[in-house]
């Protein structure tokens, strides 16, 4: 009779007790080692967040309060972290881990136990939480119990999004970085100027915004970004973990400057505003002095609106500029920046000039740019354009993008190591990777989720996840399982026929 009792007890007690598996959910990036475990914990509105009493932790465990709160409507609690306390959320810093970015996660039936060695590491294991999560409500928040340990591959996993040719408003920029910070990215390049448009207010040229910004690719309205909305910008940035790296282009890629300033020009006039998708037909005037007094105005009112360490000064298909000018230009702007405290990336054309072996070289086409930029002992940025390019086609029949570079598909997209990319560079060498969106043909922000949605998941993936780790099956079926994330978000992402979405 006891036996039959506890037989039914514990069969009651599992159709009492919801309970999910982890093979119900999908992680991306995936973690650097996951243990799978018995249980389930149920997040309800009883459930308490504990932190450490640590500030910048606190604003860490508020944040993702406030996801879940968007995801299941339910407002957690919060208290301090205390002796003995075993059930609950807790949010703990802790020094056995010393991962930059690492943390490691507990789940049981009773408690969700987060710990890193710092804020942000919190930041990013909350986003693999979430992930663990449901998308949507059916039996309840359960997360599957399971031992994950995990921390990145390369300390430089970013995205560019180009607002010269297209303006995106500041809300557009959140939206883009709300969903870089779900899939653990943490760099924001923003390409700010070219030929069609200036975007940041500079206070000591203020034409560059008044006629620079004026239009964008196809004579629309323009737009750009008043000092204080692009400071907006870095600081929602800034508590997502993602740092904003501001581009300014030169010494080509520069009509708009050229148009709002005569005195840029070697003759002396300014040149027409410029709303054709053309490149390489504009170029500051390399021997007037009066050019260099103007990208040190430039650079130093960016670099006060930029607690991170790059400043990005282009350098990229300057065709008309000659080398023999192109060559000082670069060293004297790679100079300016360094004045001013930070350190300079440039597109991998820079490599011309003589580089400090601290300033970065992003390579997005010529392998060759790439070497010599490792032999003079500069790090690498890989954005090789025929993997990377976002705003390269899915396929011939895209209705957006380039394809210059070739089609790129989501297998493609994902289906590469930086680490064995280029013969010579090897990851020593590399800071990470980043995944450039050129705006020529997208002048919604829903045109730039369909062309970055989904293929950055995968990027995302290569910059944080073990290349031992990486399989396109695996990552194909985790992807499918994002389906209803992306939705949740409202995305407007690419339904890739590669991907067997759920
Ligand atoms: C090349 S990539 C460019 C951009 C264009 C892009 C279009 C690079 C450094 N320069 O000016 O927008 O191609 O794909």
């Amino acid at each position: 009779l006891m036996f039959i009792a506890v037989v039914f007890l514990t069969s009651c007690e599992k159709k009492d007790k919801p309970h999910t598996h982890l093979s119900d959910r999908s992680l991306i990036p995936v973690p650097a080692q996951v243990h799978k475990m018995d249980g389930t914990f149920e997040i309800s509105k009883n459930t308490i967040l504990y932190t450490d009493g640590n500030k910048e932790l606190d604003k860490v465990a508020q944040q993702f309060i406030n996801d879940f709160k968007g995801l299941g409507n339910l407002e957690l609690k919060t208290a301090s972290l205390a002796e003995g306390i075993d059930n609950g959320i807790v949010f703990k810093l802790s020094q056995q881990i010393d991962t930059e970015e690492g943390y490691k996660l507990k789940v049981t039936n009773h408690q969700i136990q987060l710990e890193a060695k710092n804020p942000e590491g919190i930041f990013r294991g909350a986003q693999t939480i979430l992930q663990l999560l449901p998308a949507k409500q059916t039996e309840g928040w359960l997360v599957p119990a399971v031992e994950i340990e995990d921390f990145p591959q390369y300390a430089y996993r970013g995205a560019m999004l180009d607002v010269a040719r297209h303006f995106f408003s500041v809300n557009d920029v959140k939206r883009y970085i709300d969903l870089m910070a779900a899939y653990k990215f943490n760099v924001l390049h923003l390409h700010l100027t070219d030929d069609q448009g200036w975007r940041i207010e500079i206070k000591s040229w203020p034409k560059l915004t008044e006629i620079g910004g004026s239009t964008e690719v196809g004579g629309e309205k323009g737009g750009f970004y008043t000092q204080e909305e692009y400071q907006d910008i870095v600081k929602y940035a800034a508590e997502k973990y993602i740092t904003i790296i501001p581009e300014i282009d030169m010494p080509g890629h520069t009509n708009a400057a050229l148009a709002s300033y005569p005195e840029l020009n070697c003759n002396g006039k300014a040149t027409e505003l410029y709303t054709g998708t053309e490149v390489g037909f504009s170029s500051f005037c390399t021997d007037k002095e009066i050019t260099y007094k103007f990208i040190d105005d430039v650079i130093k009112e960016l670099v006060a609106l930029t607690p991170g360490p790059y400043i990005h000064i282009g350098g990229d298909e300057s065709h008309s500029t000659e080398l023999e000018d192109y060559i000082p230009f670069v060293n004297r702007v790679q100079d300016i920046v360094y004045k001013y405290g930070k350190t300079p990336i440039g597109w991998d054309e820079i490599r011309h000039a003589k580089l400090k072996n601290t300033s970065v070289v992003q390579f997005w086409a010529n392998k060759e740019n790439a070497l010599a930029a490792v032999q003079q002992g500069a790090k690498v940025l890989m954005s090789p354009a025929s993997k990377a390019y976002v705003d390269m086609k899915y396929d011939s029949i895209t209705p957006l993008g380039l394809s210059w570079a070739g089609i790129i598909n989501v297998k493609t997209a994902y289906n590469w190591d930086p680490a064995t990319l280029v013969d010579g560079i090897g990851k020593p060498e590399i800071v990470g990777i980043e995944a450039p969106l050129w705006t020529e043909t997208l002048s919604k922000i829903e045109d730039v989720e369909y062309m970055a949605y989904p293929r950055l998941l995968g990027y995302a993936e290569i910059g944080w996840s073990q290349d031992s780790l990486r399989y396109w099956d695996s990552y194909k079926k985790r992807l499918s399982m994002q389906y209803q994330y992306l939705k949740q978000k409202n995305i407007n992402f690419y339904e890739s026929k590669l991907i067997p979405w759920y």
